[in-house]
């Protein structure tokens, strides 16, 4: 019997992976990989809440698997899979939708922002997006779900939903779901935009200089980060509860993440120096984080078989295990068999 823990995660293939998602989620699962059985899949469903152009859609799935690998995802290591191919995660949000209040799926942070961003488009998807994301996580019995700050709120209403559910269904000691974690890193949880600092950095972001993709050429990275908004009062200090220092916060916290050094001891190395050196280093630290990420990627450009077969090895795999929570769910609320 296999007594690892199991991780669950994923990225919606909705735009260019930013240094957001990486710093927030993807490196993080990196290092989770030789202790916990770790399953990350790409999140084709939720991304058409928000309307995506077919042809793009199916081409941002690979490149995000793509993606996973470069920056350390190993195959050989986790399960890899593109969620439409897994019908389960469908069926058991359906499940999930009668367990599940209008009233708690209204207080959620990102329905309300995105459904003012997106005002022609209120869906319903949109809506119950959280219920189809505590479908991912319960189907693997997911003991930790490492992601960005941001999603933090839909692992509470997944571990609600989960509690319910055995509530209802359940003898004490013997739960049809695990109640998940989230696990955020020590630094990079919330990346702020680089050129309005009070905001998250977001890949579907209008303004390209406010995020930095992942894909973008090098020595775009680099301007990006020389040009990111600051303040005026020249002292690199972090003091994450002052808006006006939201930009410095922001690159310290961005170096903190890249380094792996603490915030107090970057602030320590840069005391008396002036933000133009500080910024430099920044660019630095970032490209060279990302030009192996890179070239990683353009080398498993030329490779569409292999991506393909391991999405198809992959949705086997996880079909096997999503089926067997499945079918005590529809046991247990009472359908045939
Ligand atoms: P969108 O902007 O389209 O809503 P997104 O950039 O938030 O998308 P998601 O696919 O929703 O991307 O998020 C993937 C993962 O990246 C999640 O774990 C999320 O918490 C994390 N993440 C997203 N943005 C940031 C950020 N700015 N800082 C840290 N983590 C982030
Ligand atoms: N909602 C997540 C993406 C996502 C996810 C998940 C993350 C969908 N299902 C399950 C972790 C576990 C987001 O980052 N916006």
């Amino acid at each position: 019997m296999d007594e690892k823990k199991t991780i669950f995660s994923g990225v919606q293939p909705s735009g260019n992976i930013t240094l957001g998602n990486y710093l927030g989620a993807i490196k993080n699962w990196v290092n989770l990989q030789e202790e916990y059985r770790c399953i990350y899949a790409m999140m084709d469903l939720h991304a058409i809440t928000v309307r995506q152009n077919p042809q793009e859609l199916r081409k941002r799935t690979l490149d995000l698997l793509k993606i996973y690998i470069a920056c350390g995802i190993d195959p050989e290591k986790s399960l890899l899979f593109i969620q439409s191919q897994v019908p389960h995660h469908a069926q058991l949000a359906w499940v999930l939708n009668c367990y599940t209040y209008m009233g708690e799926l209204s207080r959620m942070t990102q329905f309300k922002d995105k459904s003012s961003k997106h005002a022609d488009n209120i869906n319903a998807g949109l809506f119950t997006y959280p219920v189809l994301m505590a479908s991912d996580i319960l189907l693997y019995q997911a003991d930790l779900v490492p992601v960005g700050k941001d999603q933090m709120q839909h692992i509470e209403i997944t571990r609600d939903i989960a509690e319910r559910f055995n509530g209802v269904y359940c003898q004490e000691g013997n739960p049809v779901f695990k109640i998940p974690e989230g696990f955020m890193p020590k630094a990079g949880a919330k990346v702020m935009s680089l050129t309005e600092p009070t905001k998250k950095m977001s890949k579907s972001d209008e303004n390209p200089k406010a995020y930095i993709s992942l894909l973008d050429d090098l020595s775009v990275i680099e301007k990006k980060i020389k040009s990111a908004v600051t303040d005026s009062e020249g002292v690199i200090e972090y003091r994450p509860d002052d808006d006006a220092k939201a930009g410095i916060n922001n690159l310290l916290t961005i170096m903190s993440a890249v380094t792996g050094k603490d915030i107090d001891k970057i602030v320590a190395e840069y005391q008396g120096k002036g933000y133009g050196d500080f910024k430099k280093d920044v660019a630095e630290a970032v490209v060279e984080e990302i030009r192996p990420i890179r070239a990683r990627y353009d080398e498993l450009s030329n490779d569409k078989q292999y991506l393909v077969d391991i999405c198809e090895k992959g949705a086997i795999e996880a079909s096997k295990i999503a089926g067997r929570t499945l079918s005590k769910v529809y046991k247990k609320v009472g359908f045939v068999q």
